[in-house]
């Protein structure tokens, strides 16, 4: 190789670093033979080269490469926690209706509709959950043209149609609200489209035994409190009294509810359009209306 300058060949510091890297190519200056002639040992230069160059490259490959194993160590740590967390969701999440103990146990997406659940300390049964209504989970029961006055019986195993007008049963309601806190939610409509809603942090009744006593309490909402009233009385059918009045109040204001001597609200009344006959007469929440709610 003929060369007219002093070849320094020079690895970049910025890329190497080291200047004891830097090699220098011997410059053969011979004025009697003219010209110039500068014999560089390629082999000498490349070994050289690839001897520094190779020792840098391989510090950064390796530094690189602990740098990204450590990136995918961590990467695949995070995985694996997602992964942990999936599979808890897909054993506890899918749900058969065995595992669905009330309406809340439902997926939060899932529609309103009639739902087969297995509470703790019964077989199943199917309810209607209201899954729109304050974030879902409600089983409910509607109010309409459905005879409410009627005796003990059908009261403690239920009547009417699920996905239309009903009374889930006291028995229902007693193995429901047993197997842990329950709310109570009570929407009022009327005729002239006023609407109220009374929620109770906590509501329970007790068995059969008990005269399916209520326990509720922890009122907020717009209807007022009708139901601190009732709270510890027992239930009252037409065919049985478990009232404090001298008569049976589920005659006196035909329905059936937890009276006591007799009531502030009877939503079990019955179900008049519009205009109830006489007083203390028809589905009633005192304290709304301080007047019979048709
Ligand atoms: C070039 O360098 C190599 C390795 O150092 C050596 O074996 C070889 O003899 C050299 N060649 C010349 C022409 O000096
Ligand atoms: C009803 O509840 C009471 C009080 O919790 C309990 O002592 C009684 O055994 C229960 N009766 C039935 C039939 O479950
Ligand atoms: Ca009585």
């Amino acid at each position: 190789m003929l060369v007219r300058h002093l070849i320094v060949l020079t690895i970049s510091s910025a890329c190497l670093g080291n200047p004891d890297d830097t090699y220098i190519a011997p410059l053969i200056d011979d004025p009697q033979r003219a010209p110039l002639v500068a014999l560089l040992n390629t082999s000498d230069i490349s070994q050289n080269i690839l001897k520094s160059f190779g020792k840098q490259l391989n510090e950064k490959v390796d530094k690189l490469i602990k740098q990204k194993f450590g990136d995918i160590q961590h990467r695949l740590q995070e995985l694996e926690g997602k992964c942990k967390t999936l599979e808890t969701d897909c054993s506890t999440g899918i749900k058969k209706s065995k595992d669905i103990r009330d309406c809340s146990d439902l997926p939060k997406d899932s529609r309103s509709g009639i739902y087969r659940i297995k509470p703790d300390q019964s077989d199943e049964f199917d309810v209607y959950c209201e899954m729109t209504i304050d974030h879902g989970g409600w089983t409910i029961r509607e109010s309409g043209d459905l005879d409410f006055y009627l005796g003990w019986a059908k009261y403690k195993t239920g009547f009417g149609q699920l996905n239309r007008e009903f009374w889930l049963g006291n028995d229902k309601i007693h193995i429901l609200t047993s197997q842990g806190r329950y709310e109570l939610r009570i929407d009022l409509h009327d005729f002239d489209n006023n609407q109220a809603y009374a929620k109770y942090q906590h509501f329970y009744i007790g068995n059969e035994t008990s005269k399916y006593k209520i326990s509720v309490y922890g009122y907020s909402g717009s209807a007022s409190d009708d139901l601190d009233y009732h709270n510890n009385g027992r239930f009252t059918t037409l065919d049985r009294d478990n009232d404090d009045a001298k008569d049976n109040c589920a005659r006196r204001h035909p329905g059936a509810w937890w009276y006591k001597n007799c009531m502030h609200s009877n939503l079990n009344g019955h179900y008049y359009i519009k205009t109830p006959v006489g007083r203390w007469n028809g589905i009633i929440w005192y304290h709304w209306k301080e007047k019979t709610i048709p």
